[in-house]
């Protein structure tokens, strides 16, 4: 058999297992109707394979576990915080880290800093817990993507790529000191785990530099973006994810990041940047909200872990182990006709809600009432992405229509076998047989700030 041919397979082997309860399908009837249909209200215990999202969700790695009992808890200046600091210089190139509690504790502090009131922020789709900080800091997000990233069926190969066009008209209608920075999401979750090319990102900075506008990353995924860039871009098939990580950074003036992502992690972030006074404002601002500026909410050995993961998350095996998973489960639902979004992204697979239930109107949350669907068949437990997620807008109250309606089957990392894999497709496949049964939903409690965490329904007769 020739060498391309071979399987392949994940480069670890199992040392502990965590045995998960099975349920009837009348026991998740219930259990998602006590849930109001929202699958972030059902109990963890009552799920069998959980794909609710990838955040926090990763298995860490026996040195992980190890630097956990490496913590030095002291209030300030722990070694661990110098550890993490060494690893975001080496790996990301940034110079200054403030660490937070997670991702959105750094936008906060970041949206603090860098927004005014009546700012404008571009970004290359939203995402809900950074539109929010930016909106509670005064500004309005305004979205710079290209087009073919609200085409679920378009091929695209960096789908999440800024449109420069789109930035410039916002430069020119508002002039370039309305835009606080411009938001580059690598890779960009709600489209589906799509990347941005480097070339994209050199000509944003070449663009940005003219106008004196800086760029920051939400570098959440940023090693699976380069895992795409190194597959799909010419000239970086022979570069290894480490030395593309970088690159990107490089074109950035810094990042804020959910270690609970890439880093394989369950909770940890931080804000880098390379401006000092940028720095010292949020290094002032990180103690009212998270902590003092070597812990910002974390503990030691948490730090300690996250530059442990940081390390194995640009190893260019873990990474062809990591997308190849989601690729594998991407491959078998297109081979029976499943809508997804393509191309695959790197962190899950994206129904598409839209053409799955297409006798559903979208103000009756296709994507919800599928997500329910899937657990009550298998007790797979999956995330709407779609009208709830995008939540109202701010000035008219009416819902966000997004062009995208997705239910996200979100790969948690090093979790989960390829056997999963098949147990998930089979049961999409079940659903989908069977969708012209599937009812849509009416909210009944929408709570004010991201709502899809906590709002009810109940299914439409
Ligand atoms: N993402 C996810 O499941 C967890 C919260 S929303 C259900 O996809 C990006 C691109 C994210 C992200 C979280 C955050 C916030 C920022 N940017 O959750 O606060 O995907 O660590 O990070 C989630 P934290």
């Amino acid at each position: 058999m020739s060498l391309s041919k071979r399987s392949w397979a994940e480069p670890f082997k199992i040392k502990m297992v965590e045995l998960l309860k099975m349920t009837t399908p009348a026991q998740r009837q219930k259990a998602i109707k006590e849930a109001g249909y929202n699958t972030f209200l059902l109990k963890s215990e009552d799920v069998y394979i959980d794909l609710l999202t990838d955040s926090g969700t990763s298995a860490m790695s026996d040195q992980q576990w190890a630097g956990m009992m490496l913590g030095d808890e002291a209030y300030a200046g722990s070694k661990n915080f110098y550890k993490l600091e060494k690893a975001v210089q080496k790996y990301y190139g940034y110079k200054y880290l403030i660490p937070t509690h997670q991702g959105r504790g750094a936008e906060n502090i970041l949206s603090q800093v860098m927004i005014k009131k009546g700012d404008i922020v571009p970004g290359n789709m939203y995402f809900t817990t950074t539109r929010l900080h930016q909106e509670l800091a005064g500004g309005t997000f305004a979205d710079v993507i290209i087009d073919e990233a609200h085409d679920s069926e378009s091929l695209h190969p960096f789908k999440g790529n800024v449109d420069l066009g789109k930035l410039d008209k916002l430069v020119k209608k508002y002039g370039a000191k309305k835009i606080s920075y411009v938001c580059v999401a690598v890779t960009v979750n709600l489209a589906g785990g799509q990347p941005v090319s480097m070339q994209n990102l050199k000509e944003l900075r070449q663009y940005t530099n003219k106008h004196g506008i800086k760029v920051m990353l939400d570098m959440t995924r940023i090693a699976e973006n380069a895992y795409f860039i190194q597959q799909r871009e010419k000239g970086y098939a022979k570069k290894s994810i480490a030395a593309i990580v970088k690159e990107m950074c490089g074109y950035t003036d810094g990042a804020t990041f959910s270690g609970k992502k890439d880093a394989l992690v369950n909770i940890g972030g931080f804000l880098a940047v390379n401006d000092k006074d940028i720095y010292e404002d949020a290094s002032n601002m990180v103690v009212v909200y998270e902590g003092l500026h070597t812990y910002g909410g974390m503990a030691g050995r948490d730090m300690e872990a996250m530059a442990t993961g940081i390390e194995e998350s640009v190893q260019d095996e873990h990474m062809k182990a990591r997308v190849g998973q989601v690729l594998y489960l991407g491959d078998s639902l297109l081979e029976a006709g499943i809508p997804i979004v393509l191309p695959v992204g790197g962190h899950g697979i994206f129904l598409d809600a839209k053409r799955f239930l297409p006798h559903i109107k979208q103000d009756q949350f296709p994507a919800q009432a599928l997500a329910a669907e899937l657990y009550v068949d298998s007790g797979v437990r999956a995330m709407e992405r779609g009208i709830v997620s995008a939540g109202r807008n701010k000035k008219t109250g009416d819902h966000y229509y997004p062009k995208l309606e997705l239910v996200r089957l979100t790969i948690p990392r090093r979790v989960y076998t390829q056997a999963h894999m098949d147990v998930i497709s089979e049961s999409v496949q079940h659903v989908y047989e069977h969708r012209d049964k599937v009812k849509g939903l009416k909210m009944v409690y929408e709570p004010k700030y991201l709502r899809f965490f906590q709002a009810r329904f109940e299914k439409l007769k």
